[in-house]
């Protein structure tokens, strides 16, 4: 799947749409989702042009996967999740859910997750 330029998080990123930020380095932004699935939902995407996790883990460079995985950690230690515990998923795919065709992480907390799929 090549890359969609015009995606919802593409925007943000631009500063075209605006987001509830929680965190933003170089490589890194966090926001806030729009219908929050817990009572804490937090999204955490590459700023690089990755699709799924799929592409960003073949294509994207160590620095921006190092980066990736060191600001999930500190974006859950900084928002609490830590201590209970939380959910985090990459849907990928049409079989995965996913709607926004940019890499993306969920941070699920706040409360009990419950069971990984329904059926
Ligand atoms: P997924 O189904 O894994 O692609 O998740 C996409 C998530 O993105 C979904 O939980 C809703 C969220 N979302 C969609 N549009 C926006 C938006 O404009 N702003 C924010 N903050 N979240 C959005």
């Amino acid at each position: 799947m090549s890359y969609d330029q015009n995606n919802i998080f593409a925007k943000i990123l631009r500063g075209e749409i605006p987001c509830d930020k929680v965190f933003e380095n170089d490589y890194v932004l966090a926001f806030r989702d729009i219908d929050p699935k817990a009572k804490m939902h937090i999204l955490i995407i590459p700023k690089g042009a990755y699709t799924d996790i799929v592409d960003f883990g073949a294509n994207g460079n160590s620095q921006e996967i190092h980066e990736f995985y060191k600001a999930a950690a500190q974006i859950a230690q900084e928002n609490g999740l830590t201590e209970n515990g939380f959910r985090s998923i990459a849907n990928t795919g049409k079989w995965g859910g996913q709607e926004v065709p940019h890499y993306h992480l969920h941070l699920l907390g706040g409360e009990a997750i419950g069971p990984l799929v329904s059926k």
